[in-house]
């Protein structure tokens, strides 16, 4: 039966030693072939890809296996939607084209079984961050873009692979929960439940796994694919976060 609904989010797909982000894609496209049965719906939650860029005519080389898979999912009748993250965001209309996938630039809600969820891929959330929220509306400007198009890919893919070497999930070990009050996407979360009834809140982004409740609602954080394989399920009835190991899922 097809009746789940898979969540997921940063894969960092070629961050890393090559080895290291080929063996990731691997468990990765374990992970899709073990849901592709019974799946009705993927949201892939943002950075998917360590860096994404499409040219006019041409897209970054790397993860045949990964966009492979998703194709047969997308071919098999799983409808693929696609957050863009901060370190994809240059995400346009190739996999809309590939994969009849549903892009989607910040967040989305909807409802499932009189459940209502809100997704987003978490960054430029909540208090704070200033410089990001600036720097995300300039990368996202059409301006910006085209100036990075106009570059041969061997320039612009170039830039991308030396800065992504500095980036946080190239070097960081595993996060620290800094608990209810400080987490930034829980004050934002409960900043909404002011406003509006949410059941579920699902976000990426932070890299650290984390499943808690709110008022009357919760709060799942997906983690990452480099240290923890976590990814969550809702089977009409109920939102859990699992681990992935190697083929053998348990509860997070
Ligand atoms: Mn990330």
């Amino acid at each position: 039966m097809r009746d789940k609904i898979y969540f997921a989010s940063d894969f960092h797909l070629g961050v890393g030693q090559k080895s290291s982000s080929f063996e990731r894609e691997k468990r990765i496209v374990a992970w899709l072939d073990f849901i592709k049965d019974d799946a009705k719906e993927l949201y892939l939650i943002g950075d998917i890809f360590d860096f994404w860029f499409e040219y006019k005519t041409v897209v970054p080389k790397g993860f045949i296996r990964f966009l492979g898979k998703l194709a047969e999912l997308a071919d098999a009748g799983v409808a693929i939607t696609l957050f863009k993250g901060n370190h994809d965001m240059w995400i346009f209309s190739y996999f809309k084209e590939q994969l009849n996938a549903t892009i989607i630039d910040d967040e989305l809600i909807f409802e499932r079984n009189g459940k209502k969820f809100y997704l987003h891929h978490g960054d430029g959330l909540g208090p704070g961050d200033a410089k990001y929220k600036l720097l995300k509306k300039i990368f996202r400007s059409a301006v910006c873009q085209w100036l990075f198009s106009v570059f041969h890919p061997s320039i612009g893919m170039g830039i991308a692979q030396r800065w992504s070497k500095h980036s946080r999930a190239a070097n960081s070990d595993e996060e620290q929960f800094l608990g209810d009050d400080k987490e930034w996407l829980i004050l934002y979360a409960n900043e909404l439940l002011g406003k509006e009834r949410f059941d579920y809140f699902i976000f990426g982004h932070r890299h650290l796994p984390y499943d808690r409740a709110l008022d009357n609602s919760r709060i799942v954080n997906l983690g990452e694919w480099i240290n923890f394989q976590t990814y969550a399920i809702w089977d009409g009835q109920s939102l859990v976060l699992k681990n992935w190991n190697d083929g053998h899922p348990s509860n997070f």
